[in-house]
């Protein structure tokens, strides 16, 4: 009997889930997605100045290289762009349900039981959640947020309906999003007001545009895009990916880089000193930017250090008494990193609660499955490597591996399939130990760190999470003989 699929998201990993899966010949399969068009992270945030911070030539599916971006580092409309046109070329339309939320998954009679909001049900064999990882916008928790008077919304949702110009707008946050805000604004605007409650280590990447010579090039030759992506991918991995989880020479050179930016390019002793961090680079998420420092040094600029009271009517209240009146407040204020699946209700074997095996912390098996929940598998589940490497990259290997998975069941070798508890164990005791050596625990604040303060990230190099995703070890799972029948489905 043919097997059915739910894919839960319609962002980057969903569409390749559905490509892979055609590929294999399966087109029983659906693309659950609460939004009414696809893209994740691409359709929500349309801020001004969005671009990705991974070169271009490797933010894209390794088979399905693009020969024309228009920069290094190409802006977030066209990234959304190429997503459309992917799910295009591989008529992937007829899959997508739309405005179609996931509410609550159980496990029951060996399938998985769907309630989507607004009363409509389905039943599949296997769950891939593709559901991202930066997709819960955080709301900061300040006094008086609700009392603003003026236009106030969140980076990730925002509000094309208000004119910024000649406007005072304050940006609050000093992220990889505010940074990309900033220069993007500062022409615009009347004033902008930038709160930053730490400052941040900033890496000065150029972001050249390519040229058409160098368009006709790569569209001529395929090898030289290839080559390309092997050359982004290759720095990245022998340099940045290096530097986070312990080599301390690059590292180093990370940091000289960043601080002669800062002693370069910052003018004024006393806005160099408060832009200056107290922590390692790199223990946050490294800002990329050549065009942030010229930005922030502006006339028109007030970088405010001093802590946020409140927010009243007229504008942001800091805590030395000042009352800074905005026309516009824009919360850059990043998001909840930690929730992945979160509000679904999963439901495992035996009635198990994903939100209870996941009480304490977000542990899975090789960030791909969760013991209790067969034939359940995530893509950029907890502890991807998403804060080294190009996320697209991490899911085509997460995905290569969970599909050996599904084929232990669809060649017949077990009606179901789930990581063991012990293997689970070990696997998260080795990953809390290795993360004593990154730079994600030097001593810095950032969304890389759950409430216990272990990071959301991987702690090794990028040789062994591709060893690692190369073949499930299959003693680390459990294979389910029985299949359930279906009175007993019916009955659970
Ligand atoms: O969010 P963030 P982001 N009062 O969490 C501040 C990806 N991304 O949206 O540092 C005052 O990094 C907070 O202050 P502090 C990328 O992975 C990628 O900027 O906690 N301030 C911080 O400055 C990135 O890492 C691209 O002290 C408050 C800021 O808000 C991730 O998204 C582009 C506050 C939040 O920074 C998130 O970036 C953009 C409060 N109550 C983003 N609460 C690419 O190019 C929070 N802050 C791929």
């Amino acid at each position: 009997m043919s097997k059915r699929f739910a894919i839960i998201g319609a962002g980057m990993s969903g569409i390749l889930t559905a490509i892979k899966l055609k590929e294999r010949g399966i087109t029983d399969f659906v693309i659950y997605e609460k939004a009414s068009r696809l893209g994740g992270t691409w359709r929500d945030n349309t801020y001004p100045g969005l671009s990705c911070d991974v070169p271009s030539h490797v933010y894209a599916y390794s088979f399905e290289l693009k020969p024309d971006w228009t920069h290094r580092f190409s802006p977030g409309a066209e990234i959304q762009g190429y997503f459309e046109g992917v799910a295009k070329k591989y008529d992937l339309d007829r899959h997508f349900r739309f405005d179609s939320e996931i509410e609550r998954a159980e496990y029951r009679g060996g399938r998985w039981h769907l309630s989507i909001k607004g009363g409509a049900a389905d039943s599949v064999d296997f769950v891939i959640a593709a559901t991202g990882v930066l997709h819960h916008p955080a709301t900061p928790d300040i006094p008086g947020l609700g009392d603003f008077k003026g236009a106030c919304f969140h980076s990730a949702r925002w509000d094309h309906s208000v004119a910024l110009e000649g406007k005072r707008v304050g940006i609050i946050g000093t992220g990889s999003t505010a940074i990309q805000i900033v220069p993007a604004l500062v022409d615009r605007v009347g004033q902008l007001v930038l709160f930053q409650r730490t400052a941040q280590w900033v890496l000065p990447l150029a972001n050249p545009p390519y040229s058409a010579d160098e368009h006709a090039m790569y569209r001529a030759s395929p090898e030289a895009l290839q080559q390309s992506y092997d050359f982004w991918s290759a720095r990245f991995v022998d340099t940045f990916a290096r530097a986070v989880i312990g080599d301390q020479d690059e590292l180093h050179k990370i940091e000289a880089a960043c601080r002669s930016n800062l002693e370069e390019n910052v003018h004024d002793p006393e806005l160099r000193r408060r832009l200056t961090p107290d922590y390692r680079a790199a223990c946050k998420r490294l800002i990329m930017s050549d065009i942030f420092y010229p930005a922030v040094q502006k006339p028109n600029v007030t970088l405010v250090t001093d802590g946020i009271e409140r927010i009243e009517a007229a504008g942001v209240r800091t805590k030395d008494g000042v009352l800074h009146e905005l026309d516009v407040l824009v919360l850059a204020t990043g998001f909840d990193g930690h929730a992945f699946l979160r509000p679904i209700d999963v439901i495992g074997e035996g009635g198990l609660r994903l939100a209870d095996a996941w009480a304490d912390a977000n542990e899975a098996y090789r960030s791909v499955a969760v013991p209790g929940f067969p034939n359940f598998f995530m893509l950029v589940g907890p502890n991807s490597p998403i804060g080294n490497f190009s996320v697209i990259l991490i899911s085509e290997l997460q995905l290569a591996y969970v599909l050996q998975l599904v084929d232990l069941v669809l060649q017949g070798r077990c009606h179901a399939v789930a990581p063991s508890k012990a293997a689970t164990q070990r696997f998260n005791t080795a990953l809390r130990e290795a993360m004593k050596g990154t730079v994600w625990v030097t001593g810095c604040r950032s969304w890389y760190l759950d409430r216990n303060g272990n990071p959301a990230l991987w702690p090794w190099s990028f040789d062994r999470f591709r060893t690692e995703m190369q073949a499930p070890d299959l003693v680390d799972f459990d294979l389910v003989a029985r299949e359930t029948t279906p009175q007993a489905a019916a009955s659970g």
